[in-house]
């Protein structure tokens, strides 16, 4: 009789052997054992970042055709095809543990998978453009540079090559704002415009607060996550409240303030509700975004056949020639 498939028993000894290997700071790699929990955990964690990166790219592509400049619109190019480089790596590193890319790309397309919130929002000015480099890669990297230290290899080390990345898209952004910033008065109030829109969900890119984070607790105890989604986002609000001030921009937050005793920039109420909606699908572009996805995949068709075809026309060659 056939048996049925039943939820894996995990021997003691092998959980007590990796958690032992994550205590004393060894990296696993995809070859070794690990909790299927720890695989699934990874592999959702993951496979959202992939899909924030590609997705990441339609905002930013709407304003290419539109860049002022030769200068400006060769490194708008530039970023967004790296933040595709960005999404493939990763993909490849969900692959490790054992899931074929193609299921993952139909979880976003059919609308089954998250990716980050912040790119459910329009970008309607130029200056979004460098708000985007300067406040999304800026939050994107304060979360990677800990991610670096994950104790999944993989993951780990595709980190570090895409903070290099990241540190230059948040420079390019942030040059864009103080350029914007010491311009015509019109200029300055379209990137103060572009903080104001933009400040509140980069904030929310962190996550839930740790009160109301499922999926933090697993994470740290593996080291996968090495610090909470609020201190990230703390961290964040630290470091960029100077930097505001310095090409002369204000953050749209009454209660800003910084505490006396521990130095943090103390910010204001974040709209949950609002988060909780984008996340659930109901933000200003997520309809959007996903058909946008959906257009470029079904046009892309030919050329996925092209490559096949491509590809089985060596593979033929090859078997003849052996
Ligand atoms: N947006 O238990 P929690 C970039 C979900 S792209 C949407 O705290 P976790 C760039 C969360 O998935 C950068 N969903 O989760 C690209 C979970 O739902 P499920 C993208 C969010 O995993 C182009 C639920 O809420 N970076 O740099 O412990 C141009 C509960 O949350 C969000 C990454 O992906 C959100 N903001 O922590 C420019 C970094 N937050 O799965 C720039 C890697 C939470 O249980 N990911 N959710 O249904 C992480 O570090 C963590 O996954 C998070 C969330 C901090 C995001």
């Amino acid at each position: 009789m056939e048996q049925k498939p039943s939820a894996p028993v995990e021997d003691p000894a092998l959980v007590a052997a990796f958690e032992a290997r994550i205590a004393a700071g060894e990296s696993i790699e995809p070859k070794d054992w690990m909790p299927e929990r720890y695989r699934k955990q990874l592999t959702r964690m993951m496979s959202q970042h992939a899909h924030s990166e590609i997705v990441g790219m339609l905002p930013e592509g709407n304003w290419i055709t539109r860049a002022p400049s030769l200068r400006r619109k060769m490194s708008l190019i530039a970023k967004v095809q790296d933040e595709a480089g960005h999404g493939l790596y990763i993909y490849c590193g969900v692959e490790t543990l054992g899931v074929d890319r193609h299921e993952l790309v139909t979880q976003l397309l059919d609308g089954r998978a998250k990716y980050s919130s912040i790119f459910n929002y329009p970008t309607l000015s130029w200056a979004d453009m460098g708000v985007i480099g300067w406040l999304v890669d800026g939050a994107a990297i304060v979360n990677q540079t800990v991610l670096a230290k994950a104790s999944y290899g993989p993951y780990a080390r595709a980190m570090i090559r895409i903070c290099k990345e990241e540190n230059f898209h948040k420079r390019q952004g942030y040059e864009i704002c103080a350029t914007l910033a010491t311009g015509t008065p019109a200029q300055k109030a379209m990137v103060q415009d572009a903080v104001n829109r933009f400040w509140w969900p980069a904030l929310m890119m962190f996550g839930p607060s740790d009160a109301n984070s499922p999926n933090s607790a697993e994470l740290l105890k593996w080291r996968v996550k090495r610090k909470t989604n609020d201190e990230l986002r703390q961290r964040f609000v630290n470091l960029t409240v100077p930097q505001a001030a310095a090409i002369g921009l204000t953050l749209p937050d009454p209660d800003l303030h910084q505490d006396a005793e521990t130095g943090d920039w103390v910010f204001g109420a974040i709209d949950w509700p609002e988060f909780f909606e984008v996340i659930a699908g109901n933000g200003p572009c997520n309809r959007e975004r996903l058909a946008a996805r959906n257009k470029a995949h079904d046009e892309g068709a030919w050329v996925r056949a092209a490559a096949s075809a491509y590809a089985a026309k060596h593979d033929r060659r090859a078997t003849e020639a052996a």
